[in-house]
């Protein structure tokens, strides 16, 4: 074998770059290095004829002879790093069965059943039990019992969702207290939640939108009373002790009637540029009067002997006051983001 061609020194430098070779990449720079285009091993094979022909037939064979092992030796090799690169990507990916689930949000409730249930537990704490009733109702229960004319605008196919059967979607939750004298008599104390439907859809009117009105009725109730009842729930309800006043108002099943103002739960009349009461400094909060004795008389109930208060109270308005809602469309659009902000 002649010297000059060191094929034993090839073969231990291969070695030891396959030796240090761990990745496919470097595995590569190994194949080029010695079996590429201008790798060791080829230039020994190239520079072949240079040798005298006597010599060229044993130095060719144990040059191809070394090529293929080199070939076999880097396929062997390859194995193995895949074979270790799964390994590692296995135990990347080990699954722990003990961590807590991803997306474990949890529940919350709606701003305005939150709401809801605030003040219906404030009232409870005032003796009134609660009472639920249908949404669909009949026009004697949702308009007659409660003294409201036939002219009334509220009547209007305008103003009113109506069923082909003349029943309707309840426009507010009062036909709830009617049915609720028919069932208990008197004396009562109830409040009714609920969702209520009126023909009106902007920008501060919602379609669908959520009452709660309450009914007194007992012997020698007092227009104080209802005052006090009706103050002290919006004070609970904001956790603190807010100016109020009282307007005169009307509603066909009241009388006399009035509107509660509550001081700006947002400026307290401190800003006359305020986004929530617009300057006045003053919020119009709930609806009431004392029953009118028709409406009494409606519900089985003798005039002469009790008498009685009701209220009412937008609950999706109140929502908005408390949590600092700025766009009624925020409680219809079911909005992941919002809904989680917690209220
Ligand atoms: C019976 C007798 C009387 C319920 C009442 C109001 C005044 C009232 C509004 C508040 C905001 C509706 O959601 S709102 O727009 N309600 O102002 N509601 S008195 O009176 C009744 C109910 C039932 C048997």
């Amino acid at each position: 074998m002649p010297d000059d061609l060191n094929i034993a020194g090839v073969r231990d430098n291969f070695k030891n770059s396959l030796a240090s070779a761990k990745s496919f990449n470097e595995l590569d720079d190994v194949r080029v290095k010695y079996i590429g285009k201008k790798g060791e091993l080829t230039l020994l094979l190239r520079s072949l004829g240079k040798l005298p022909p006597e010599q060229r037939k044993a130095a060719g064979q144990e040059l191809n002879l070394l090529r293929d092992q080199i070939e076999q030796e880097l396929n062997t090799a390859a194995i193995k790093i895949k074979a270790s690169e799964n390994e590692q990507l296995e135990l990347n990916q080990q699954i722990d069965v003990t961590l807590p689930a991803r997306n474990d949000f949890n529940g919350a409730f709606h701003p305005v059943m939150q709401t809801m249930h605030e003040l219906v537990n404030i009232m409870q704490g005032l003796g009134y039990s609660v009472a639920l009733g249908s949404e669909i109702e009949q026009d004697f229960y949702n308009f007659e019992c409660l003294n409201i004319p036939k002219w009334h605008p509220a009547r209007d196919m305008q103003d009113t969702f109506y069923f082909d059967n003349g029943e309707l979607l309840r426009t507010h939750t009062s036909p709830v207290q009617v049915h609720a004298m028919l069932e208990y008599g008197a004396p009562l104390r109830v409040i009714c939640p609920g969702k209520v439907y009126r023909r009106d859809n902007d920008t501060t009117h919602s379609p669908m939108f959520n009452q709660m009105e309450g009914l007194l009725i007992d012997r020698d109730v007092s227009f104080s009373v209802l005052k006090g009842t009706v103050s002290e729930m919006v004070n609970a309800f904001f956790g603190r002790e807010l100016k109020y006043r009282f307007r005169a108002s009307y509603f066909p099943f009241t009388e006399p009637s009035m509107e509660l103002d509550i001081e700006c739960v947002e400026c307290s009349g401190h800003n006359k540029n305020c986004r929530v009461c617009h300057g006045t400094g003053w919020l119009e909060v709930a609806g009431m009067g004392m029953v009118h004795p028709e409406v009494i008389k409606a519900g089985k109930i003798d005039p002469e002997i009790y008498n009685g208060f009701a209220f009412g109270i937008g609950l999706d308005r109140m929502a908005m006051l408390k949590y600092g809602i700025n766009d009624l469309r925020l409680l219809f659009d079911g909005d992941i983001s919002f809904l989680q902000s917690g209220f």
